[in-house]
């Protein structure tokens, strides 16, 4: 059991708020001794700040939760041979419970909901000093030249997650196209933060037509990004028909707003499969009519949850960084586009100007 005083971003879960403040860490379980080099900021961790993610909750002890799951660290000491000190690592969030899936390594798949998250339920996070960790719980970058994107690991396992269970789904009947490929497919995605772009890297790649719709227009960095990738970004509040023009055989919402989540899917093609990924539980409520229902049954259009996602997940995310670093180069890391120290806390409640992921600098 390791106890030790550091710096740290803390809020107090579920009502919200943040810190930067020495805090005690009375025990904790780990061979290894990390520091964060990077952390980054996602729209989790905004939603417990302000306290719209009613799930969040401090650890047992303790009336803070230390924040922040989304790290890329430096291994300090470790008694496990597999690691040695300057080793690059990312610490996985979820920590298994006891269900069936958390036994074979799926927490993400819990079926009882007693797994926790580092820095979002019951565990502290990774916005510190310092902090102890199981080996067990450690993924390897063992690609150098990842050093300055390998932050995004853990944001990228979501959506290779999220990958897995649309293979599965799809399954149901042919989803390709009679030429086997998804080209004449169609991929909406909700959204233009961070989750946002790494799920539309990830469709170009499996060869979808890729859409990215707000409802506002993007700064001048963020389209000229878009278009270097390849993908479509549609002004809703321009092209007010966009939803009956184009019509999604993949849907990926990472806005959690119900209203545009449905203006979408009682559009969808059929066999079209719409995977929720965002969560605001301060978005308004919307009306789901009879014929929405209609709609997705007839069609067979099927609406899946994918949250988190397993070590396995980690380790593809870290192929995809390899893969988009060497094919999009500096157009690829300046999705980082906004370094902060630490201390500052406004970043928690507005986004950085053109950002599409801040992280906090840690050395
Ligand atoms: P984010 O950067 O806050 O992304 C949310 C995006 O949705 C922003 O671009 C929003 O735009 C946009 N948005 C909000 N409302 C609408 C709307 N009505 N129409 C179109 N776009 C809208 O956060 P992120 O990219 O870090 O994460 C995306 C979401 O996924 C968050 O809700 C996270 O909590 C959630 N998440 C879930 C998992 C999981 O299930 C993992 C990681 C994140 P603007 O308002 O900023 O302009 O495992
Ligand atoms: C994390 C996931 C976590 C989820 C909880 C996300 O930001 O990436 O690992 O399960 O939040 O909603
Ligand atoms: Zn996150």
């Amino acid at each position: 059991m390791n106890s030790y005083e550091t710096f740290a971003y803390v809020t107090k879960a579920p009502e919200g708020s943040i810190d930067y403040k020495k805090i005690k860490i009375n025990s904790e379980i780990g061979d290894v001794l990390l520091k964060p080099i990077l952390t980054g900021i996602c729209g989790t961790d905004r939603g417990i700040v302000n306290g719209a993610l009613s799930f969040a909750y401090n650890p047992g002890g303790y009336d803070f939760l230390v924040i922040g799951h989304e790290s890329l660290c430096k291994v300090v000491e470790s008694s496990d041979k597999n690691f040695k000190a300057g080793d690059l690592v990312v610490p996985v969030v979820r920590r298994p419970g006891d269900c069936p899936n958390c036994r074979i390594g799926r927490p993400d798949n819990c079926s009882d909901g007693n797994k926790h998250e580092a820095g979002i339920t019951g565990l502290h996070g990774f916005m510190r000093g310092q902090f102890y960790e199981q080996s067990i719980n450690l993924v390897k970058v063992e690609d150098p030249s990842l050093k300055d994107v390998a932050v995004l690991t853990e944001p990228t396992k979501n959506v290779e997650k999220a990958m897995e269970v649309l293979d599965r789904v799809s399954s149901r009947s042919i989803y390709s196209s009679g030429d086997s490929t998804f080209l004449d497919k169609n991929c909406i995605i909700i959204g233009t933060g961070n989750e946002a772009f790494l799920y539309g890297l990830s469709a170009k790649d499996r060869g979808f037509n890729t859409y990215m719709v707000n409802r506002h227009p993007l700064q001048k960095n963020i389209t000229e990004m878009l278009d270097a990738f390849g993908i479509n970004f549609i002004d809703t509040s321009q092209d007010k028909d966009f939803n009956k023009r184009i019509k999604a055989d993949l849907l990926i919402d990472t806005s959690g707003d119900p209203g545009t989540i449905f203006n979408y899917i009682r559009e969808m093609n059929y066999n079209g499969i719409a995977i929720l990924f965002g969560t605001n539980g301060k978005a308004p409520s919307t009306q789901v009519s009879s014929e929405d229902i209609d709609h997705i049954i007839e069609r067979n259009i099927t609406i899946a949850g994918s949250v988190d996602a397993a070590k396995t997940h980690y380790v593809k995310a870290l192929d995809d960084l390899s893969k988009w670093n060497r094919r999009y180069g500096t157009v690829f890391s300046s999705m980082i586009s906004n370094r902060i120290s630490p201390g500052d806390t406004e970043i928690f409640f507005k986004k950085a100007n053109g950002e599409i992921k801040s992280v906090i600098e840690w050395e």
